[in-house]
């Protein structure tokens, strides 16, 4: 299924519906559903643009597992044919072989329906998708991924809170991350309004529940935290004009905007934005919103740097781990993509 995107057929109907993950086998530690953990066995596909992926872009380099998953970002422009590897030399992934994700769909399931997304991950052997369950995609990175995270790799789902994290992240799904796909896509007006009074009532709890802690879940980095700032990274530079969630900016918001700059901050989160493929994909693709495919200027995303002083608050970002080192060079993101 997808997002609404391009002439694929998401929103065509009434309300925005987003289907279920098509293809859920998860990769384990002790193999249980066959696909065991093993270094460079699987490769990660992931747009920039997209804020289910980045969940999982995040927690790779938090918990260092660049060396043993690799990762291929797709062109944030997908083709009828979906996602494709055009920013590659000749247009082929270099470890897949592929030009298409739909590729390694369609070795999984000659013929399959619902679509290809990202996050998606492939076993590089055989070529087939493994799994595109972004929900349980980045939990399995966090708890069956550990024996080989880098030392100090943050616990970012940890057992004792994971009640409370759920319980976060139930809310944040609903009324924020894909709160504002349903105003977005939204083909009546008391559905948009719904789901953009939702939105909004939503981050005014988060934000009170933010003012007085560093984080949503404890006072370490959790998994709450990698989803909510997905959603809020991309807020100013799309979710409020393209998708109309307009009643406020985050830079206006001051605890959620300081929120957002201090994960921006954290060595994990900012450098694997792109605001350059952010917004090219959502104004460009989603034509049935934006007909022009127009991509607007701002904003300007230089204040994304600014001092943020969530360090008063206490709180231990990598609780007794340590921040990731730097991007690999090859993973870097381009300038025209950095604030
Ligand atoms: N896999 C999930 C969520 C992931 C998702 O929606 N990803 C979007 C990009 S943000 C996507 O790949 N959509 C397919 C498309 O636009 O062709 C789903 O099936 O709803």
């Amino acid at each position: 299924m997808s997002d609404g995107g391009g002439g694929n057929s998401a929103y065509g109907h009434k309300a925005f519906h987003r289907s279920k993950s098509r293809f859920t086998d998860r990769i384990t530690a002790d193999g249980r559903e066959g696909r065991p953990v093993t270094a460079g066995r699987y490769r990660l596909v992931v747009s920039r643009a997209c804020p289910w992926a980045s969940r999982a872009v995040i927690s790779r380099r938090l918990l260092g597992l660049e060396d043993a998953l690799s990762m291929a970002i797709a062109d944030p422009i997908q083709d009828d044919r979906s996602w494709r590897f055009t920013l590659d030399p000749d247009g082929r992934d270099p470890v897949l072989g592929i030009r298409y994700l739909s590729e390694a769909y369609d070795r999984r399931e000659r013929g399959h329906e619902g679509g290809v997304s990202v996050p998606a991950i492939v076993d590089v052997p055989s070529g087939e998708l493994v799994t595109n369950d972004y929900q349980q995609l980045t939990l399995d990175l966090a708890t069956e991924w550990t024996a080989l995270h880098r030392p100090g790799a943050p616990e970012l789902y940890p057992e004792r809170l994971r009640d409370e994290i759920d319980s976060v992240m139930a809310d944040v799904y609903e009324d924020v991350n894909n709160g504002v796909y349903r105003a977005g896509f939204a083909r009546e007006q008391g559905e948009y309004e719904q789901a953009c009074a939702g939105v909004f009532r939503r981050l005014e709890l988060l934000a009170s529940r933010l003012a007085q802690r560093r984080y949503l879940v404890g006072d370490t980095i959790t998994e709450a935290d990698i989803r909510l700032f997905t959603t809020l990274v991309r807020f100013d530079a799309v979710y409020h004009g393209h998708f109309k969630c307009n009643r406020w900016k985050l830079t206006e918001n001051p605890v959620l905007w300081a929120y957002a700059r201090d994960l921006f901050q954290t060595p994990g989160f900012g450098d694997t934005v792109d605001f350059d493929h952010i917004k090219r994909h959502y104004y460009q693709v989603h034509t049935g919103i934006n007909p022009t495919r127009i991509v607007p200027l701002g904003p300007d995303p230089a204040g994304w740097h600014a001092p943020h002083h969530r360090e008063e608050l206490g709180g231990r970002p990598f609780g007794a781990g340590t921040p990731p080192g730097p991007v690999r060079a090859a993973e870097e993101v381009p300038a025209r993509g950095r604030p």
